[in-house]
């Protein structure tokens, strides 16, 4: 049976702004306050899906939230209607405000784990949502996105859903970002790759000193349970500690993998040899041949790759078995990393292409193509299972544009997102796309 990877994207959400909420993350802090053009952010996104699904690939689209969550506001005690508890909120306790208002989840490369149905005990592709804990703007998420991921993969003999995990710093979990996967096929079983920041209950592992590492083992490990993986079929790795307190604040700013290639800056994880090694020998075990592509310090810097994103991309098959590279605009203007990515195309190496996109609105906030993604890798039948219409079509691709246009604001400043008109146009935004995309009634439980 033919397999595919589906590239679920997420589309901007009417909020986006520059918040300065991500301690750790370099963009979003030193974009803090800069206006911000929501429309023209989610246009970015939907030219990208528009570009990969012209190319052949397998696209589709993942719904954003409702913002600013007046819900988590009352949560923190401010009463009275929607607007008043706006108007509070932007009096008391702006940040407050300015964080339940972010538009993080169009990151869908955090919005969960997702391990395909050849790898798990019971055949089914499993989900769990990531509870982004270790950030109160994210971590208001997981229970939104598990009703989308519901919607979209809806069928149970094919898909299930697992909540978030518990809601402490102990079982911090980033979602897909820390994680990949290594397979001779799609719909072959594979080796589930998991990068852990720190361990939360063995002192022995080391951590970073400065910047906060959002991921741990034991939320790791716990994942590959709820999803019956195999010993044999995953990998746990340490990133390393000096590359966190550089901005690398989750594995994808560092390492991007696909198929039986990780392509991987020389820094990024711990005991690299030994890493390498066991992915090796248990890719071998189930048939395939792995290969990595290490970048050296010396002509790509971890300063270069966390500025320029040139892990953050897409490593996407091409038919013909090589792989094309989708890399952020800013990749073209590092020039050690331009002159890297231009050797690599010249050489004859695995990285036969590279596509570059205009990220900028997202990037501003550290958000790159492989960010923007979530990857659900699925046979013929599953799927035909998946809500159709959240598939990527140039007729949806043309609707979402449109919608864009007509609900979207083209600048927003910190000032702005006091004003409860927002949230009214969030909603009647939200209400529109519920149709489009055939979600049901996802939205209403925040809406009370
Ligand atoms: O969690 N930025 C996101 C970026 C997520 C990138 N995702 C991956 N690497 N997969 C984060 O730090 C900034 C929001 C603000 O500052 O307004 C933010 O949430």
């Amino acid at each position: 049976m033919n397999a595919f990877e589906v590239n679920f994207d997420g589309l901007v959400g009417p909020t986006h702004n520059y918040g300065g909420l991500s301690y750790g993350n370099v963009a979003s802090q030193s974009n803090s306050q800069v206006a911000s053009n929501p429309r023209e952010a989610a246009k970015q996104g939907l030219a990208k899906m528009k570009a990969l699904k012209d190319l052949g690939f397998q696209q589709g689209v993942l719904a954003p939230q409702e913002r600013p969550d007046v819900n988590a506001l009352r949560a923190l005690g401010f009463g009275g209607t929607d607007a008043q508890v706006i108007s509070k909120a932007a009096k008391e306790a702006m940040p407050l405000l300015v964080a339940c208002s972010s538009a993080s989840s169009m990151w869908t490369a955090n919005a969960a784990t997702v391990s395909p149905s050849a790898d798990t005990a019971d055949g089914k592709v499993h989900f769990t949502a990531a509870n982004l804990n270790c950030k109160f703007h994210r971590s208001i998420e997981h229970p939104l996105t598990s009703r989308i991921l519901q919607a979209m993969f809806a069928n149970d003999s094919h898909f299930a859903h697992h909540a978030a995990l518990p809601a402490v710093a102990q079982f911090g979990d980033e979602g897909a970002a820390n994680h990949t996967r290594f397979c001779n096929g799609y719909g072959n079983a594979g080796v589930e790759f998991f990068v852990f920041g720190r361990s939360a209950f063995d002192p022995r592992y080391p951590a970073p000193q400065r910047y906060p590492a959002r991921q741990t083992l034991e939320a790791s490990q716990a994942v590959a349970r709820l999803h019956g993986l195999n010993e044999g079929g995953v990998v746990y790795a340490q990133q390393n500690p000096a590359v966190i307190d550089q901005g690398v604040f989750h594995n994808d700013v560092i390492a991007v993998g696909n198929a039986e290639l990780l392509f991987h800056h020389e820094e990024a994880f711990l005991d690299t040899d030994k890493v390498l090694d066991e992915l090796r020998n248990k890719l071998a075990a189930v048939g395939g041949q792995f290969a990595s592509l290490c970048v050296p310090s010396a002509e790509v810097s971890v300063q270069d790759a966390v500025q320029s994103y040139l892990f953050n991309s897409q490593l996407l098959s091409r038919p013909d078995g090589r792989m094309l590279l989708v890399v952020p605009d800013e990749c073209r203007q590092n020039a050690n990393v331009w002159a890297y990515l231009q050797a690599q195309m010249a050489s004859n190496g695995p990285i036969a292409e590279v596509k570059v996109f205009e990220l900028k609105q997202s990037m501003q906030n550290g958000g790159g193509p492989a960010c923007l993604r979530l990857r659900v890798a699925l046979n013929e039948q599953e799927l035909a299972a998946v809500n159709p219409n959240v598939l990527m079509s140039d007729s949806l691709h043309d609707t979402l544009v449109a919608w864009v246009d007509k609900h979207y604001r083209d600048r927003l400043s910190e000032a702005d997102l006091a004003d409860p008109q927002l949230l009214v146009e969030c909603r009647s935004a939200l209400d529109e796309l519920t149709q489009i995309l055939a979600l049901g009634s996802v939205y209403s439980f925040q809406r009370v």
